[in-house]
């Protein structure tokens, strides 16, 4: 490399000092100054690599499924008619007789709130079938529902994928209904009612593997209480498989992974400090460290980001007696902030009813809900600033600080390997009141910073007014309103450069009931 290069790919050993100056040639410095420009305004890919990534990277089915953020269960089978939690496994099927199910307006509600992805209960602990599985009876070919015509799964699927959509499946593996659970042959079962599921109903986005299991149940009239290891008994390796080979693109999602992991509680809440990456090896179905599984593993040798699911109303299914305890959009918006603005995903319950419809006050407080958090978000106050960074990688446009208010996930800025406590300044030209920033780092290059700190400029100095711990697909900082017009986030803790794709300053207008 001719002398002057090195200028493009080491920044931080400017010609400050006399003596490289005086090497400069006049045609040097030509060279030197038009290949700098170029690199600027090309990215100069060549000369300027590209951050390596830093531990475990998510695929690309998880980056689509990070991509979503707010995605929704449906829970619906007999337990909406007999006014249960958890089915026994003995209901008739005849019990199963929603009197005005339409899919669309089930659809309606979620893509209303915002939701990206609907997730069916196609069978729940009960081991009744939402679709008419060729493998049992206990479906709902022996409902009143459609004469036994109906496949809700079909529905479900067809009009979320016509809404614009995804689509995903939950089987629950502990089934209380049928007469070889514990056996064997009842995996055989499983998986064959999971090939139907993955093969009769276009893309599926998302598989949930279910860790429950209370042991007691009707078990083909049995009635004993059945105890499998959790660990050996589903033979997850080959269910799994199956999933990969009929539907690649799926996020499985169980207690530990593969692809999305339980965050450990049904509150909805994430981690103060949440890792999208996870030893998953210690975890199985049904054996969860909720704690850890709360927080994640850092380093961690696997993606496994965390979804957090959890019920608009206090149980999973439709009970009218809780037709007063739905949450309210604050509540909603509080559980937001608690587990995407903590880099996970919220997965929120909308129970059908009797009627096989979302009650109206359901859909009108996530509608509410959604309406505060685009209120919030439509306008990023940073989206004008002049950004300037204490380092940007090879001074290379395609790792320039401007790169975090461009509203591309895909450009970020970075910095030299060695600069691994930058600081970036968002120049806001004038003063503006925000009370919440939004930092994303580029994901196919790992989580990579630690802890960070947001500071304020107050007339003569820089004044901190928040800091945290890891960041990965988005981070929520949301507190008192802040009035100024700089803002610098700091990074005060990583093992490498950070590689962050947006920054943005939002404010909270009105509050909500
Ligand atoms: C739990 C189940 O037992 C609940 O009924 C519900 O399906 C929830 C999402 O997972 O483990
Ligand atoms: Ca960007």
């Amino acid at each position: 490399m001719s002398l002057p290069l090195p200028l493009l790919v080491e920044p931080n050993a400017r010609p400050t000092g006399g003596h490289l100056h005086h090497r400069v040639t006049a045609t040097g410095f030509l060279a030197a100054f038009l290949a700098l420009w170029a690199g600027v305004t090309s990215g100069s890919a060549a000369e300027t690599p590209p951050p390596a990534a830093y531990g475990p990277v998510p695929t690309e089915r998880q980056l689509q499924w990070q991509a979503m953020e707010f995605v929704g269960f449906l829970h619906f089978t007999v337990n909406t008619f007999t006014d249960k939690e958890w089915g026994g496994g003995d209901e008739a099927e005849t019990v199963f007789n929603p009197t005005s199910f339409d899919a669309n307006q089930i659809v309606r509600a979620a893509a209303e709130g915002g939701m990206k992805e609907l997730i069916l209960t196609c069978k729940h602990h009960d081991g009744f079938c939402l679709w008419p599985s060729k493998f049992t009876e206990h479906s709902i070919k022996h409902s009143p529902w459609q004469d036994g015509h109906g496949d809700m799964v079909k529905d479900i699927s067809e009009a979320c994928h016509r809404a614009g959509l995804k689509f995903g499946v939950y089987l629950s593996p502990w089934d209380r209904n049928h007469k070889d659970y514990g056996r064997p042959e009842y995996i055989t079962y499983y998986q064959n009612q999971l090939r139907e599921l993955l093969t009769q109903y276009g893309p599926i986005s998302e598989v949930w593997f279910d860790g429950a299991n209370g042991g007691d149940g009707f078990y083909g009239g049995a009635r004993e209480t059945r105890k499998i290891d959790a660990l050996t008994y589903y033979q997850w390796p080959a269910t799994r498989q199956l999933v990969r080979d009929l539907q690649p693109l799926a996020c499985m999602f169980s207690d530990g992974g593969p692809d999305l992991r339980w965050v450990g509680n049904e509150r909805g809440q994430a981690g103060a400090t949440c890792w999208a990456t996870l030893n998953a090896a210690d975890f199985a179905p049904g054996s969860a460290d909720s704690r850890r599984l709360n927080r994640g593993d850092r380093p961690g040798t696997d993606w496994v980001p965390a979804e957090c699911d959890v019920s608009i109303r206090p149980g999973w299914f439709y009970h009218a007696a809780e037709d007063t305890r739905v949450k309210t959009p604050r509540e909603l918006l509080d559980l937001y902030y608690k587990s995407v603005g903590r880099g996970a995903g919220l997965l929120l319950n909308l129970p059908p009813d009797r009627r096989g419809l979302i009650h109206d006050n359901d859909a009108r407080s996530l509608r509410e809900f959604r309406r505060l958090v685009d209120a919030t978000f439509a306008h990023d106050l940073a989206r004008a600033a002049k950004v300037t960074a204490s380092n940007f990688r090879g001074n290379a446009a395609r790792f320039a600080p401007a790169n975090v208010t461009d509203n591309q996930r895909d450009t970020y800025w970075s910095t030299d390997d060695a600069a691994t406590a930058p600081e970036i300044v968002l120049d806001l030209g004038k003063p503006v009141t925000f009370n919440v920033v939004r930092i994303r780092e580029y994901l196919p290059l790992g989580q990579r910073i630690e802890a960070f700190a947001l500071d304020q400029w107050q007339g003569a100095q820089w004044v901190e007014f928040a800091t945290g711990t890891s960041i990965g697909n988005c981070r929520l900082v949301r507190g008192e309103p802040v009035t100024t017009d700089k803002v610098r986030l700091r990074i005060t803790q990583a093992p490498v450069c950070p590689a962050i794709s947006e920054i943005g300053l939002f404010a909270e207008k009105e509050k909500a009931n």
